[in-house]
């Protein structure tokens, strides 16, 4: 079935999960969920080491994925979250075909993003984020996949 709204937000393109041991983390959503890794990377700019577990392909021709994120740096923004939090559910994330335009278009609502311009996410995609204290209490990301990356 379609969906018939306008939103330039076209899936959820993953959620954010901290976990303090990514191996361990990755083998309880095998175990227990069958979920396989997708991907894996370092991210050295946010502070972090993810696995991408893939859900499912999505009708705009991208996926959805569960990214699981152990913290590689203590001033990282996962574990200045953690240090409060524990670990659990951080960030979700909607896919859009120009993470600049919708950024652009959020920002003129008067919600802050918080970076300037996007920055490289997961797989090379792109990618800016919402201050959760503008939208009722969640972080929110928005992606662009990458080039032809569209899995
Ligand atoms: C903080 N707050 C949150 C939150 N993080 N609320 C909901 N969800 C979260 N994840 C709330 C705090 O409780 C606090 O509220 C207020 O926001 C300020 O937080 P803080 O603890 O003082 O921390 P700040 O202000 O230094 O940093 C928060 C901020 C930061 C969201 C700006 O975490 C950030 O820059 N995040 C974006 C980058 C990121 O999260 N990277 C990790 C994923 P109170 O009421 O106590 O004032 S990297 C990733 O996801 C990439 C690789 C990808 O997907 O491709």
């Amino acid at each position: 079935m379609s969906s018939s709204q306008s939103s330039p937000l076209t899936r959820i393109d993953h959620i954010g999960i901290a976990c303090r041991n990514l191996d361990e983390t990755v083998e309880f959503y095998r175990a227990t969920y069958g979920f396989e890794v997708f991907h894996c990377e370092v991210n050295e700019e946010q502070g972090v080491r993810e696995a991408m577990l893939k859900i499912n392909d999505t009708g705009d021709g991208g996926a959805s994925y569960i990214q699981l994120l152990e913290p590689i740096r203590e001033d990282s923004a996962i574990a200045k979250w953690m240090a409060k939090n524990g670990e659990g559910v951080h960030h979700i994330a909607f896919g859009t075909a120009d993470v600049t335009a919708t950024t652009t278009d959020i920002v003129g609502k008067g919600i802050r993003s918080l970076y300037p311009e996007a920055r490289r996410g997961s797989m090379g995609s792109s990618i800016n984020f919402l201050h959760p204290k503008d939208a009722h209490g969640v972080l929110v990301e928005l992606v662009q996949a990458a080039e032809g990356d569209e899995h």
